[in-house]
């Protein structure tokens, strides 16, 4: 997935009229844009199609699907048919659950992300003992695109050493999380950036700032 500026924008707020007014600003500089719970539980799947028409946006659907294989997808099927280009999906359900996913992805032409680990500090809890075996298991899997910490670029630069250069590793965590975008780069593709932006007086101009670093 090619992405403009390596900045995905997470549109993690929760009305259709926030997400647009946010959108007519920001649109211009941005091609890709995560769309997660706070949206669609708030707007429905609409919101997906909605911004996808409006913007012309690439959709990346962050459901971080973790159900059974039967119900896996069920959730990827509706979600590719909204029109999302990929969904992002747990793996510590196991390979059949995220083998449905992968499996609903390709019929549609799309794409799924698999989650390793988290960068909030709960993922220290459970998550991060199996997160490098997540990332093997999508390798063995044949999966392409990738979730990984900003926040740990310890263990940012394991994942890529895991999944390969030839993958794609989007990265969330700059910024109000701690991570430093600059710094990221260096192992992943692109940022996912949500409240940097969404919640700066002026987001284009935070934006640019933030193109601006990485640019250095
Ligand atoms: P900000 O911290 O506001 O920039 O938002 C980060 C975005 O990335 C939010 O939409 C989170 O739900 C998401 N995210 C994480 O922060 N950490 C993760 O480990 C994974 C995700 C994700 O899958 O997108």
């Amino acid at each position: 997935m090619e992405v403009k500026h390596n900045i995905i924008l997470a549109l993690d707020v929760s009305s259709i009229a926030e997400a647009m007014a946010l959108m007519d600003k920001i649109s211009d500089f941005l091609d890709t844009v995560k769309i997660g719970y706070p949206l669609v539980l708030a707007e429905g799947l609409e919101s997906v199609s909605k911004i996808k028409e409006e913007y012309g946006s690439k959709i990346i659907c962050d459901f971080k699907v973790a159900d059974i294989p039967a119900t896996n997808q069920k959730i990827a099927d509706v979600t590719f048919k909204s029109g999302a280009d990929a969904l992002i999906v747990h793996g510590f359900v196991g390979s059949d659950s995220v083998k449905s996913c992968l499996e609903s992805a390709q019929k549609h032409g799309k794409e799924i992300f698999l989650l390793t680990e988290m960068s909030h500090p709960g993922a220290t809890n459970f998550l991060q003992p199996v997160s490098m075996n997540i990332a093997s298991m999508g390798v063995e899997l044949g999966i392409k695109n990738y979730v990984g910490p900003s926040t740990r670029l310890d263990r940012l630069k394991m994942i890529r050493d895991i999944v390969g250069e030839e993958s794609f590793i989007i990265s969330p965590g700059v910024g109000v999380q701690g991570g430093n975008p600059r710094e990221t780069l260096q192992f992943a593709d692109a940022l996912i950036v949500g409240r940097s932006i969404y919640l700066a007086e002026d987001p284009v101009d935070a934006l640019q700032s933030m193109i601006d670093s990485i640019k250095l």
